[in-house]
């Protein structure tokens, strides 16, 4: 690919010998995933999103919009924002983050001590578990790099005792709900097992992109539990509780359940689970023309991703070269495919990623997404219309 010998790139190399290594893979980086090149100019999609209705406009924000993206780390104020009951008001001086539960020790710690324990930082891609599942929510996801300190050795300081199941990850924000005849009021609050707390790679985090973490994404402390949707990673955080079984709160039991209609001995069944762990998925971002005809770029996500492939016009896949050097399994990955021979006319774009374990990310048509009543975790492969002038 010449495209990526820039003079930049030239530049550097000639510069910086010292830190050329980490350098090098950033920028390779930064070149795949580059702002359009001279004479290269972006073929919008025909499909578009729908307006945000006015009921989800307050819950969510600066949706990623596909065409624009040039960046493998989403900046900070295009990343998008979901806010279930509005953002909360915090008062810092009387903030603090209380552990306690079923532990040995209980803990309250201000945001200095936070900041004083280890910094870890992790490289995560968020995807709301709502995305591509709306007609107008095709942009809930975004890469950042996220610092703060692991949870796991903060647990165990506390000493979670055996009794302790599950961990309750409380954020400040609340909502009221009504069931049946009673109103509640309660703050947004997910958990996960105990082991699952413990993941090394799990921080509570209170930076984002190398600035302090900002009101819209959870100031002043989240929790950032890689490889998990969105909703998982409880924004707002300020008490962790451990409790002896599994927690039934709103966003555990009632939404964020998926119910598929599935088939037993011939009768029906209602299938209903929790959103939990990100499902592999991938999705055409752009088409580009340029002066040697025109390449479709895109992402893939959410797990270990081997492959991409492309249909176009739901022709045979064509393998899409992924731009390997930096990232992890919990980061989007990008990938773009040349397409010298488009015809004049409207052409459909289909992706399709495929794990390192050889899984393949489900068609529309497959069960796992055809016996789907509600949309969270809609992972299938997604096509997008395009017109070649
Ligand atoms: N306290 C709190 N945390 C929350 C939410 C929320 O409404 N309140 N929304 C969750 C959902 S559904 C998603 S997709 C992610 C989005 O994170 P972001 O706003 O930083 O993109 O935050 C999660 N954490
Ligand atoms: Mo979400």
């Amino acid at each position: 690919m010449e495209r990526r010998v820039t003079s930049r790139r030239d530049a550097l190399r000639a510069g910086a010998a010292v830190v050329a290594g980490l350098a090098f893979l950033r920028l390779d980086r930064l070149v795949d995933a580059a702002p359009l090149q001279p004479g290269e100019e972006v073929v919008p999609w025909l499909d578009r999103p729908a307006e945000v209705p006015p009921p989800a406009q307050s819950i969510i924000g600066q949706q990623l919009v596909w065409e624009e993206l040039d960046a493998w780390i989403t900046p900070t104020d295009k990343f998008f924002t979901i806010a279930h009951f509005g953002p909360p008001t915090i008062d810092m001086a009387s903030w603090n983050l209380d552990v306690t539960g079923l532990v040995k020790q209980s803990m309250t710690l201000t945001l200095d001590q936070i900041k004083a324990r280890p910094r870890q930082e992790v490289t995560f891609t968020i995807e709301c578990s709502g995305n591509t599942g709306l007609p107008f929510f095709w942009g809930g996801i975004g890469n950042a790099t996220w610092a703060g300190t692991p949870l796991a050795p903060l647990l165990q300081e506390a000493g979670v005792l055996d009794s302790g199941k599950e961990v309750v990850f409380y954020g400040t924000d609340v909502g009221k709900e009504k069931i049946r005849d009673l109103e509640i009021s309660q703050p947004m609050a997910r958990s996960m097992s105990v082991a699952d707390a413990m993941n090394p790679q799990n921080l509570l985090c209170y930076e984002m992109n190398g600035a302090p973490l900002d009101a819209g994404h959870g100031a002043p402390l989240r929790l950032i539990a890689p490889g998990w949707y969105g909703v998982a990673n409880v924004k707002w955080l300020d008490r962790i509780e451990v409790i002896d079984t599994r927690f039934a709160g709103h966003f555990m039991a009632r939404d964020y359940v998926t119910i598929r209609e599935e088939t037993r001995d011939g009768k029906p069944v209602f299938t209903e689970t929790l959103v939990g762990k990100a499902l592999l998925k991938s999705a055409p971002a752009r088409v580009v023309k340029g002066g040697g005809g025109y390449k479709i770029t895109g992402a893939a996500w959410g797990g270990s991703v081997a492959k991409v492939e492309v249909s176009v016009d739901g022709g045979p896949w064509m393998e899409a070269t992924i731009d390997e050097g930096m990232g992890s399994d919990f980061t989007w990955k990008f990938w773009s495919l040349p397409w010298p021979n488009a015809t004049p006319g409207e052409h459909t774009v289909t992706s399709r990623a495929t794990d390192t374990a050889g899984k393949v990310q489900p068609a529309p048509t497959d069960p796992s997404i055809a016996t789907k009543k509600t949309y969270w975790e809609s992972n299938g492969q997604i096509t997008r219309k395009v017109s070649i002038a």
